[in-house]
C-alpha cells in the first residue's frame, strides 16, 4: 500500500495487497467523503489513478448530503416508534449501515484507531453524531471501552483495523472476557476474496479472538450486517455479559444494500433465563433462615446486574455479613457493620476466617475463582453452598454447590428478600468483630518513609470515599482494594480475572469519559503504568482531569514479594530502571510531580485533586513493602501469612 495526501485530493494507489479504499474494480458504488474532507477522491483501477472532475465531486457530495439528511430524519421518526430499526429504506453503503446501527443501539461514544480497511467506516464516522476517542494503541482503546462500560453500564464500543490493529485488541478483549464486561469490537478485514491469501494486513481475527470473546463472527454479506451488529449488542449485554467481535471485510463496508424491513435478530440457540426457579429460591431462603453462621460472598455479577440495592436489603433484612471479591467491591458499602471487605489471597483475615467457619455460604454473581478459594478441597469446609448466577456453566464448576439458582441476581435477590427473616446471630457477629479488632488491614504508619498504604488511605480520606479508582496490577491493586473503602457500585475499576498490567491509565480515561464530573484516580504501579503510559497523550488531547498516582517502589513489587518469600530473595528480573515519570508526564502535556517526603503527601494529594489537567504524581514509596495478609499458593484461605506482622503493628 502507498498513499499520500496531495494538495487537492487524497491519492490512493491500489495494490493487489488488499489496499481497501473503494478501489475494487468489480466495484460496488463509491463512497464520497462528506463536507470538510479533502476535495475529492480518486478512483483507482489496477494502480492507475484517475481524478474526478470538480463538477462530479460537487454533485456527488450534494447527493450524499441529502441521503445523509434523509437518513437522519428517518432515524428520528422510526426509531422510537418501532423500537426496532431506523436504518431507513434507501440504498446505503455497509459503512453507513454500521454507523446507523451504532446510533440505533444508543452509542454516543466510541473508541478506535484507523487503518486501511476501515477507511470507509471512518469516513462515515467523520461527521456522525458519535463522540470518538482515539487511543494511541488499540490495547489502550479496548481498555478504555471496557472501563467506559464498567462505569456507565453501557456497552463499550471499539473499532480497529485488520491485522495489527485487530491483534492489538487481544489483551483488551481477554481482560473484558475474564471480567464479564460487555464490549462490541468492530474490526476491518481484507476484501472477502483475499481472505486466506496472506493479504496485506490480513490476520485470522475471528480465529485469534475466539477464546477471548463471548461470541464473534465475520460478515460475509452486507445484507447480514445490520442484523449481526444488533445481535452483537444483544449478546454482549445480556446473560453473563462479555465482549463480542464483528469482523467486517472492506468490500462489505462499501457494498450497498437497501434495508426495507425492521432488522430482526436470529439467535435460536441463545436463551436467557433471567428468572430464577421459584422452588430453588424458597429452598435458599429456608437455608438462610435456618443458618447460625451465614456469609454472603458477592462478586462482580452483582454490579453488572445492578443489584446492589437488593444486596443491601437482603443483608440488612436477613442480617448477613457480606464479603466481596475484588470485582465485587463497591457493591456493598464497606462502611456498613456487615461488611467483611474483600476475601481471598490478599483479603481480610476476618473475611477468610468467616468463610472457613460459616455454615452457609451464599455466593451471588461470583465464580469461586482460585484467588478467592485458595485450596479448593478445604474451602468453606462446613458450609452448605447456595450459588446464584446468571451463567449455568459456572454452577459447580470449581466447588460443588448444594442450592443452585440460575438467573439474574437482581430478580432473584428481589424474590429472596421477600422470604428471608431477620435473625440476630449474636454469637456469630461477636466472633466476627473480634477478628475485625484483632486483624484489621494495617501498616507501619510510624515509618518515616512513604508507605503506599498511607498514600491510598490519604486519597480515600480526601476524596471522602467518593472517587472512581482504577488500578494497575500487583501490590498497588491489592493495597487499593484493602485501603480505599468503596461505598457504591462501579467505583473500583480493576482487571481482576486476567490481571492485566497497563489497565489503570486507559481505564481511568474510559471512566472519565463515562463520568466527566467524577474524580477519577488511577492508583498504579510503576511498571504497570509504564506499559500503557503513552495514553497520557489521549488524556491530554481530551483535556481529561484524570489523576495517576504511581506507587513507585522501583520493583515489580508483587512478583518481588513472591521472590522474597518463596525464592530466597533472588530478585530475578523484577527490577527495571524507571524513567522520571513526572518528566514524562510533562513531556506529554500533562502535569507531573514527584513526592519523596512523607510530610508532603497530604498537600500534594490536595493540589492533585484540584488539578483540571491530567496529572501524574510519582510517589517514591517504601521499596520492599509487602501486601499482608497473604494466602500462599496451595493453602486454605485461613492459612494466612503475615498475621503476626499485622499484629506486631498494633
Ligand atoms: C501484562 C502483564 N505482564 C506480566 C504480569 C505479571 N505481573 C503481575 S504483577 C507484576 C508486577 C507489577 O509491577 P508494578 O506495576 O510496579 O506493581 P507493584 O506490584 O510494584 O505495585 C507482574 C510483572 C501481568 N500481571 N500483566
Ligand atoms: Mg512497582
Amino acid at each position: 500500500m502507498a498513499g499520500f495526501k496531495s494538495s487537492s485530493c487524497l491519492v490512493v494507489f491500489s495494490s493487489k495487497n488488499g489496499w481497501p479504499l473503494e478501489a475494487d474494480p468489480k466495484s460496488h458504488s463509491w463512497e464520497f467523503p462528506k463536507n470538510g474532507s479533502s476535495s475529492g477522491i480518486t478512483k483507482c483501477l489496477s494502480g492507475k489513478v484517475k481524478k474526478m472532475s470538480s463538477k462530479a465531486r460537487s454533485s456527488a457530495k450534494s447527493a450524499d448530503k441529502s441521503a445523509f439528511d434523509k437518513a437522519t430524519a428517518d432515524k428520528s421518526t422510526s426509531r422510537s416508534k418501532t423500537g426496532m430499526t431506523s436504518l431507513g429504506k434507501q440504498d446505503k453503503a455497509g459503512a453507513q449501515i454500521i454507523v446507523d446501527s451504532l446510533i440505533e443501539e444508543g452509542v454516543d461514544t466510541m473508541f478506535g484507531y484507523i487503518g486501511g480497511v476501515v477507511l470507509p467506516l471512518f469516513d462515515r464516522l467523520y461527521d456522525a453524531p458519535i463522540r470518538f476517542i482515539n487511543p494511541r494503541h488499540e490495547q489502550g482503546g479496548c481498555h478504555m471501552a471496557d472501563a467506559y462500560s464498567r462505569v456507565s453500564g453501557k456497552v463499550g464500543v471499539m473499532v480497529a483495523t485488520s491485522g495489527p490493529g485487530a491483534c492489538n485488541l487481544v489483551t483488551g478483549l481477554a481482560t473484558a472476557m475474564m471480567d464479564s464486561v460487555p464490549i462490541v469490537a468492530l474490526t476491518g478485514q481484507v476484501r472477502t476474496e483475499l481472505i486466506g491469501n496472506d493479504a496485506f494486513q490480513e490476520a485470522d481475527t475471528t480465529g485469534i479472538t475466539r477464546p477471548v470473546t463471548k461470541y464473534n463472527c465475520i460478515v460475509k454479506d452486507v445484507k447480514d450486517l445490520a442484523r449481526l451488529i444488533k445481535e452483537a449488542f444483544y449478546i454482549a449485554s445480556t446473560g453473563r455479559p462479555g465482549p463480542v467481535l464483528i469482523d467486517i471485510p472492506v468490500d462489505v463496508e462499501v457494498s450497498r444494500y437497501s434495508i426495507d424491513r425492521p432488522v430482526e435478530m436470529d439467535l435460536p440457540g441463545y436463551r436467557l433465563r433471567p428468572k430464577g426457579n421459584a422452588r430453588q429460591i424458597s429452598i435458599a431462603a429456608k437455608a438462610i433462615n435456618k443458618s447460625e453462621q451465614p456469609v454472603l460472598y458477592v462478586g462482580g455479577g452483582i454490579i453488572s446486574a445492578n443489584a446492589s440495592d437488593e444486596l443491601r436489603q437482603l443483608a440488612k433484612k436477613a442480617h448477613l455479613p457480606v464479603t466481596m471479591t475484588l470485582l465485587g467491591l463497591g457493591s456493598f458499602d464497606q462502611r456498613e457493620p456487615e461488611s467483611l471487605d474483600m476475601l481471598g489471597m490478599h483479603g481480610s483475615a476476618y473475611a477468610n476466617y468467616a468463610v472457613q467457619q460459616c455454615d452457609l455460604l451464599i455466593a451471588v454473581g461470583a465464580r469461586f475463582d482460585d484467588r478467592v478459594t485458595g485450596k479448593l478441597a478445604t474451602f468453606a469446609p462446613n458450609a452448605k453452598i447456595i450459588h446464584i448466577d446468571i451463567d449455568p456453566s459456572s454452577i459447580s464448576k470449581n466447588i460443588r454447590v448444594d442450592i443452585p439458582v440460575v438467573g439474574d441476581a437482581k430478580e432473584i435477590l428481589g424474590e429472596l428478600i421477600k422470604e428471608v427473616e431477620f435473625r440476630e446471630r449474636k454469637k456469630w457477629f461477636n466472633k466476627i468483630s473480634e477478628w475485625k479488632k484483632k486483624y484489621p488491614f494495617r501498616y507501619d504508619n510510624t515509618s518515616s518513609k512513604i508507605k503506599p498504604q498511607y498514600v491510598i488511605e490519604e486519597i480515600c480520606r480526601q476524596t471522602e470515599n467518593g472517587a472512581i479508582i482504577t488500578t494497575g496490577v500487583g501490590q498497588n491493586q491489592m493495597w487499593a482494594a484493602q485501603f480505599y473503602k468503596f461505598i457504591r457500585p462501579r467505583q473500583l475499576i480493576s482487571s481482576g480475572g486476567l490481571g492485566t498490567m497497563g489497565y489503570g491509565l486507559p481505564a481511568a480515561i474510559g471512566a472519565q469519559i463515562a463520568k466527566p464530573d467524577a474524580t477519577v484516580i488511577d492508583i498504579d504501579g510503576d511498571h504497570s503504568f509504564n506499559m500503557t503510559m503513552t495514553e497520557l497523550s489521549t488524556a491530554v488531547e481530551h483535556n481529561l482531569p484524570i489523576k495517576v498516582c504511581v506507587l513507585n517502589n522501583g520493583y515489580m513489587g508483587m512478583v518481588r514479594q513472591w521472590q522474597e518469600l518463596f525464592y530466597n530473595k533472588r530478585y530475578s528480573k523484577t527490577y527495571l530502571a524507571n524513567p522520571d515519570y513526572a518528566a514524562v508526564a510533562r513531556a506529554l502535556g500533562a502535569v507531573g510531580e514527584t513526592v519523596d517526603k512523607k510530610a508532603d503527601v497530604p498537600k500534594i494529594i490536595k493540589s492533585m485533586l484540584k488539578e483540571k489537567k491530567p496529572c501524574v504524581v510519582d510517589f517514591r514509596v517504601e521499596r520492599e513493602e509487602n501486601v499482608w495478609p497473604m494466602v500462599p499458593a496451595g493453602k486454605s484461605i485461613d492459612e494466612m501469612s503475615g498475621l503476626d506482622i499485622l499484629e506486631s503493628m498494633a
